[in-house]
């Protein structure tokens, strides 16, 4: 991509600002937004993401679990939340039940637990740290990655807790990590739309603030793509750089794609492709301190994570193997890719598979053959 095409579209000072290692501005986010040129932006963050990690994609062999989808909040978005225990479709898992999830996968090269909850009212705190000592014995070593920062406020409200608190009891129960959901939009006109009765933006932060505080690294995100405008995303993306340069611990930033089937915003259009590799690509330039952009495959769409390693991303998240939220609000993915499968296509799109565990410690030397590795998920 040549200096004079850059100029053309008026991507030169950014260009420019980049070489030179200096921060891009608000203002360079929403021209990165409205640049009509989708490959210029790609190609600015693929430049970003190279000089990061090369050519490595990384990926990690998880097992999500939603433990009961009961939940007192009633955001717009949310396919998954039944607002009362007893309403069709709401369940709740008990802690038995959850252990025998994860006993059932003994032979599965498994290094992470990713644990979303509704906010259940009617469960006692005793159940969470039971359920994180419980998959703790019966899988030594595995990382739990567990509850969203709404999550951690709920319990502090609900059972008359601090945050800092009930993050304190939780790891002493075996959380290691906090992932990235409940984000949304932090600002406020598009918060108080779609998620008006869960924790505000500074309370998500907060939550992210004290958890890196107390040692642990967590995730973030974005829900993208339905009421919001570019300059909220810019926002959203510039409030998570402040609080990076705080605290550092951020390990990845994933944006959401808003999946609009069965819920109360199912008359909205959900987000094209192209606009998803956007987000991916302006996230890339924006969030300069933060290491990762994972395209969540299960968010994008398999064919367009795969693009999107050319648009900033450097990971895909994992295997998954169950997942409700996204496939009730109408995602047509897999449920679960296997680590054959995550692998084949990573490469058929021109990146390196590195396998990490939680923290992006690499797992094997790059380019090992763990296709030939004989373990529960390959087939
Ligand atoms: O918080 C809910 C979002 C999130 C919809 O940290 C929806 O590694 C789109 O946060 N359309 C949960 N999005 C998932 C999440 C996540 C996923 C992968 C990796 C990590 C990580 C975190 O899903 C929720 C909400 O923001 N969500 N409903 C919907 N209809």
């Amino acid at each position: 991509m040549t200096m004079a095409r850059l100029r053309l579209l008026g991507l030169d000072t950014i260009a420019q600002k980049l070489d030179a290692g200096e921060r891009l501005s608000f203002d360079d986010g929403v021209a990165l937004f409205t640049c009509p040129d989708l490959h210029a932006v790609g190609w600015l963050a693929n430049r970003e993401r190279e000089r990061r990690h090369g050519a490595r994609t990384y990926y990690n062999v998880n097992l999500r679990l939603e433990a009961t989808n009961v939940c007192q909040a009633n955001c717009l978005f949310c396919s998954f939340a039944r607002l009362k225990a007893g309403d069709p479709q709401a369940y709740t898992l008990s802690v038995e039940q959850v252990l025998d999830k994860l006993r059932a996968r003994a032979d599965q090269p498994l290094t992470e637990v990713h644990v979303v909850n509704g906010l259940h009212p009617g469960l006692p705190f005793s159940y969470y740290t039971e359920l994180l000592r419980g998959m703790k014995a019966v899988r030594p070593g595995i990382h739990l990655k567990c509850f969203t920062a709404v999550e951690i406020a709920f319990f502090a409200d609900h059972y008359g807790m601090t945050d800092e608190a009930v993050l304190r009891e939780l790891m002493a129960a075996g959380l290691d990590s906090l992932p990235g959901g409940g984000a949304e939009i932090f600002a406020e006109r598009v918060r108080t739309r779609i998620a008006h009765d869960k924790a505000d933006a500074a309370r998500y932060l907060g939550v992210h603030r004290l958890a890196h505080g107390l040692g642990l690294r967590t995730n973030v995100t974005m829900l993208y793509g339905h009421i919001e405008t570019f300059a909220e995303r810019v926002d959203h993306l510039l409030r998570i750089r402040a609080l990076q340069d705080e605290t550092g611990g951020f390990q990845a930033f994933i944006p959401l794609a808003f999946h609009p089937d069965h819920n109360q915003m199912r008359k909205l259009p959900a987000p094209t492709a192209t606009d998803t590799l956007r987000v991916h690509a302006v996230a890339r330039l924006l969030l300069d301190n933060v290491a990762h952009i994972k395209a969540f495959w299960i968010a994008t769409g398999v064919d367009v994570a795969q693009i999107a390693q050319w648009y900033g991303a450097d990971d895909l998240d994992g295997t998954v193997q169950e997942e409700r939220i996204y496939h009730m609000a109408g995602s047509r993915t897999p449920e679960t890719l296997s680590i054959a499968d995550i692998r084949r296509l990573i490469r058929i799109a021109g990146r390196e598979p590195v396998e990490r565990d939680t923290l992006y410690r690499v797992l094997e030397p790059a380019g090992d053959a763990v296709e030939d590795r004989p373990a529960g998920l390959l087939h």
